[in-house]
């Protein structure tokens, strides 16, 4: 295995779930951690953590991954400060709602279609260039089980997670001949803050998707893609699906 000290790793999505227990997770293991997310006051109090705990050096940007310019201001931002990512994990994203399709909230379709598709391929675009010219680098892009096998009233998650699976597979192809890797990441039901952000801030329902089995925790998935970023330069995982144990597809479930 490879190691990741002394790297740096970008990662969005970084102050929950998943995206924290990575950079907690990365740190820890000596890699130094670009940070982003919405949220000002989670990402200053990641960054402190990160720095105090484990002595990283650690780069906070607050900003939306929907909005092309601002991922563009923090591309510049790494340039001038001669920073080139070794790693981009492409985290953040979400589910907004779960109803039937006529049914559906535009504002939804339009946050998750934005933000999991687009988002991904605004940081993609941006950063990418930078591994093209160094020859070197690491894409780990966030799927789902959702991007693999549709749901009922999962309709344009689904949909914005196929789109993940399809751009995964593209950017492989089109990195041939470069040493750049790229995986998805693809878990199943996993306990974060996701299904709160999915049904609108209502915890009750949120909790009801968890109960009656053992769902991933962030540190797994955070353990999978710190294995793939490890593995030798010349091994590229290209996608990994995970599911917890009591659950075997996106329809067979063992709860209690
Ligand atoms: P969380 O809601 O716990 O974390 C999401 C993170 O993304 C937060 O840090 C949030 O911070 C950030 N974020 C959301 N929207 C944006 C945005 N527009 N711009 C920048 N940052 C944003 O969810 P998870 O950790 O579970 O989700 C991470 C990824 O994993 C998502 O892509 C999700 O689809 C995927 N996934 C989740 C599964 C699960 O069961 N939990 C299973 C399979 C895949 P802030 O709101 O402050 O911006
Ligand atoms: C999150 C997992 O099953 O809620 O992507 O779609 S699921």
């Amino acid at each position: 295995m490879s190691s990741i000290r002394g790297k740096w790793a970008l990662i969005t999505g970084a102050t929950s779930g998943f995206g924290k227990a990575t950079a907690d997770l990365f740190a820890r293991n000596g890699c130094n951690v670009i940070i982003t997310a919405r949220t000002a006051e989670k990402l200053e109090a990641l960054s402190n953590v990160l720095i105090e705990k484990y002595g990283v050096h650690v780069l906070p940007y607050c900003f939306d991954v929907r909005k092309l310019n601002m991922c563009v201001e923090m591309a510049n931002d790494l340039n001038s400060r001669e920073i080139v990512p070794d790693i981009l994990i492409n985290n953040a994203g979400l589910a907004s709602g779960k109803n039937k399709i006529h049914e559906g909230l535009i504002s939804d379709w339009e946050a998750m279609i934005d933000t999991n598709v687009k988002g991904l391929l605004y940081m993609t675009r941006t950063i990418l260039p930078m591994m093209v010219e160094r020859n070197e680098g690491h894409i780990i892009n966030i799927g789902s089980t959702a991007g693999h096998l549709v749901y009922p009233e999962g309709n344009v998650y689904n949909a914005s997670k196929f789109a993940v699976k399809a751009l995964n597979e593209a950017i492989n192809l089109d990195l041939v001949g470069t040493n750049i890797r790229c995986c998805s990441v693809d878990p199943g039901a996993a306990e974060t803050n996701f299904s709160v952000v999915r049904f609108h801030g209502d915890e009750e329902k949120a909790k009801k998707v968890y109960e009656g089995y053992k769902p991933l925790q962030a540190e797994d998935v955070a353990d999978i893609i710190y294995y793939v970023v490890s593995a030798p330069a010349h091994v590229n995982i290209t996608s990994l699906v995970v599911y917890p144990t009591a659950q075997r597809s996106v329809y067979v479930w063992d709860k209690k």
